[in-house]
């Protein structure tokens, strides 16, 4: 069967799953059958325009004449539209892969995520967070569930970007609130807590964010916009830090900002337990830093690029580095095996995808579990006092 895509978005998010899409039959030969059906947007002419160079079928100019009529809607606006075309989405049946934040609100969060309840197992609802496809996370969690640090005490996570530094830099739709959220917390905080959750949110590690501390600010508050020739406001925030606490007692540190001159795309997760530590950075991302303390000998660095690592056999030999893209393919694969095998369980034959389940994970409920937090930090912020998640 050939699983029907309408792909809402067709610019930066647009692109980086659409490559993925189109890589999948060359690398992942076990992926279900796609065909990059229609691409939806408003302006025609640029529509036209990225369905060709994208290879897309057809064009719509209205999610809901394409949410019901395909067999998987992927949502790749900005913020403001995750909300309403991914719950007729669900409603219609259709599964949804949406980008990250879930929505800009808390509130709209819960909705998505009780859409997706409502429709069930068998319509996988995901939330792309793509890091967690990074070969040398995937490492990482498996050292991380096997005990191999022991007792988790310190968690850090931070995200800094400095595209925003220079107060002429151009207004966009990520700064303002109604149609974004939030700024960098929503932007990038998002991918950061969902990093966290993911590698030591099970019990048995660090367990549930239980409550935090967040500061949030805005350096410039008004952009230039230079096809207007007029300046907009900036209503959401430039940089956030939060301190966390987890249930079984470990401390987090979280920082995300878009004024970190010198850093482009960097984002480090540092964990650090009873019998080892462990560093990863987006920048390095074929790589996995570790420390033993049986060992005391500081960290080693272990290149993630072996054949048995997760997802590197389907690329080149080892040694041969994968890159930011890569992970788009792993997500895609993962998530549309698991649409390919809700809709024909039998044909699964006890099938599983990486993780060992049938479901996809990260899923609405993911995302909107990374979302609780996000608010949380905002209203720690707000009422500067710590704020505890239920
Ligand atoms: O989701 C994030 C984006 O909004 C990305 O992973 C990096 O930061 C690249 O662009 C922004």
């Amino acid at each position: 069967m050939t699983l029907e895509v309408g792909v809402l978005g067709y610019r930066f998010m647009g692109k980086a799953h659409a490559n993925a899409m189109a890589r999948l039959p060359m690398f992942f030969p076990d992926a279900p059958d796609v065909e990059r059906s229609v691409l939806v947007g408003r302006d025609e002419d640029a529509l036209t325009d990225a369905a060709d160079r994208l290879g897309f079928e057809s064009i719509a100019t209205d999610w809901a004449d394409v949410v019901d009529d395909v067999d998987v809607f992927y949502n790749l606006g900005p913020n403001h539209v995750h909300a309403e075309p991914s719950i007729a989405a669900l409603e219609a049946g259709t599964p949804v892969f949406c980008e990250k934040p879930l929505a800009p609100t808390l509130e709209e969060a819960e909705e998505m995520a009780e859409a997706a309840r409502n429709a069930g197992d068998g319509v996988p609802a995901g939330c792309a967070f793509n890091y967690r496809f990074v070969p040398a996370i995937r490492y990482a969690k498996e050292l991380l569930e096997a005990g191999e640090l022991g007792e988790i005490h310190h968690v850090r996570g931070r995200y800094l970007q400095d595209w925003l530094a220079d107060p002429e830099a151009p207004w966009s739709w990520r700064l303002d609130a109604e149609l974004a959220g939030s700024g960098v917390l929503g932007d990038l905080g998002a991918h950061t807590v969902d990093l966290v959750r993911f590698l030591v949110g099970s019990e048995r590690l660090a367990g549930d964010i239980e409550r935090v501390s967040g500061h949030l600010r805005t350096f410039v508050d008004e952009r230039p916009v230079p096809e207007e020739n007029e300046t907009r406001p900036v209503t959401v925030d430039d940089a956030y830090s939060a301190q966390l606490e987890f249930e079984n007692g470990a401390m987090g540190t979280l920082e995300a900002s878009r004024f970190a001159t010198g850093h482009k795309n960097d984002h480090t997760i540092e964990i650090h337990g009873s019998k080892g530590s462990l560093r990863f950075s987006l920048e390095r991302l074929n790589e996995l830093e570790v420390m033993r303390v049986a060992e005391n000998r500081g960290y080693e660095t272990i290149l993630v690029t072996d054949e048995d690592d997760p997802y590197v056999e389907n690329w080149w030999p080892p040694g041969h580095v994968l890159g930011w893209e890569h992970t788009f393919v792993h997500e895609n694969y993962e998530f549309l095996r698991a649409v390919s095998e809700a809709s024909e369980p039998s044909r699964a034959g006890g099938g599983e995808t990486a993780d060992g389940g049938d479901e996809f994970e990260p899923s609405f409920e993911d995302g909107l579990a990374a979302q609780r937090v996000l608010a949380a930090i905002e209203e720690s912020d707000a009422k500067r006092e710590w704020v505890s998640l239920e």
